[in-house]
């Protein structure tokens, strides 16, 4: 699947795992670097344990130009996840305390969600999507079963007159706080990881759908970029042809006219290469749209998404269609 813009896997070395911290200015400001004491500290091992793993590549890091070693945070996070350490110290690494925040289950994590995103509370917002993410739930799981249900309660309760308009909005701004900070915890792509991107078209201004399709195709090992909302559909179709993804992801939560938008779909959907899988998804595709959708995919959800994207040789470590 997809095999157009892979490269080999083959080319990942183990002398790439000490990796130099050039052209990593820009992802440095996303996803920070930290000395083996911090990151010691956060898992709450000994800093000298810490230098022998990085030594021998277990865990990854970069040197700086006086040859002191680095470590991510998502690295930091991504050993603790698979060598079972408990992030005893997140605040070592800038993260804020999850521990602060106690649930017990995915339900109870989402109404805790509604209440601080309609607080507009961004510290503990961001506390709940990253320590669900350190517990083991990958971003389709937390997208499913959490943000999406929260912004469902939130968007009924503006229905039906019960919260002010600008409440929904603050809310999702604190959301997409949020997810910036969680996306500082998912595991960097590799540089051979194939490439996706994607949008939310002309008429839409939702943002936090199309993120969150980001978020979850670099959880699962893609390259992965939203352009994010109202983008025309030329201009997409522009950035196909500059970028030459092999996945290409529609959001679509409010569709004005369906016709339209399945004769604007379908023209895209040929006018890019074979290689290139178009997946659309969104509220706004119902059965009346996907009855006339021809060369493009769609996933109702991120849980299908991660199905229809699966890259077989990415090692993510997530388990897929975890239920509970
Ligand atoms: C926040 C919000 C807004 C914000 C968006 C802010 C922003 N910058 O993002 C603003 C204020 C702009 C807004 C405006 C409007 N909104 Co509004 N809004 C919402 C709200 C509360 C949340 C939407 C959201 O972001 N959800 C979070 C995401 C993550 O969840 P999701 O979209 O469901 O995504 C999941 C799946 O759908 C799927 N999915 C989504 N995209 C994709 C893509 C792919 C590739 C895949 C595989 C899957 C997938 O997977 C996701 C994860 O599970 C919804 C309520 C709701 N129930 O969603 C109303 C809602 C969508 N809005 C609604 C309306 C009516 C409007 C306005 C027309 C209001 C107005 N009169 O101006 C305008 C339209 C603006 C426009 N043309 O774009 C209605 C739509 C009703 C309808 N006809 O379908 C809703 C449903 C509220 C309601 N209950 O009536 N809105």
């Amino acid at each position: 699947m997809f095999e157009s813009n892979h490269r080999s896997s083959s080319e990942n070395s183990s002398s790439e795992l000490v990796r130099k911290p050039s052209k990593k200015k820009k992802k440095a400001a996303e996803d920070p670097l930290y000395s083996p004491k911090k990151a010691a500290s956060a898992i709450g091992v000994s800093e000298s344990s810490l230098k022998r793993w990085c030594d021998a590549g277990v865990v990854t890091a970069v040197k700086t130009a006086g040859g002191h070693r680095r470590i991510s945070r998502s690295e930091v996070v991504a050993f603790a996840k698979k060598k079972n350490y408990h992030l005893r110290d997140p605040h070592s690494i800038g993260l804020p305390d999850i521990h602060s925040v106690d649930f017990e289950s995915v339900d109870q994590a989402r109404s805790s969600f509604v209440r601080e995103l309609l607080a507009a509370n961004t510290v503990d917002s961001k506390k709940i999507l990253c320590s669900l993410f350190i517990k083991g739930h990958n971003v389709a799981e937390i997208f499913d079963r959490v943000i999406a249900p929260a912004f469902s309660e939130i968007g009924s309760r503006w229905k039906s007159g019960e919260i002010e308009i600008y409440r929904e909005r603050m809310a999702t701004q604190t959301c997409h706080e949020a997810l910036l900070e969680l996306r500082t915890i998912i595991p960097q792509v590799s540089p051979n990881a194939p490439i996706a991107i994607g949008a939310a078209l002309e008429g839409n201004e939702f943002q936090l759908a199309t993120l969150g399709v980001e978020l979850c195709l670099r959880n699962f090992g893609w390259s992965a970029t939203s352009l994010g909302a109202n983008i025309p559909i030329n201009s997409l179709l522009q950035a196909a042809t500059d970028l030459k993804p092999s996945f290409i992801w529609i959001s679509a939560t409010m569709i004005d006219d369906p016709a339209s938008f399945v004769s604007r779909l379908n023209s895209f959907a040929e006018s890019v290469t074979d290689a290139t899988k178009v997946v659309v998804g969104g509220r706004a595709i119902g059965k009346e749209i996907l009855e006339h959708i021809s060369n493009a995919h769609y996933c109702e959800n991120f849980a299908q998404l991660v199905m229809l994207a699966r890259i077989p040789e990415a090692n993510t470590g997530q388990e897929l269609n975890r239920q509970n």
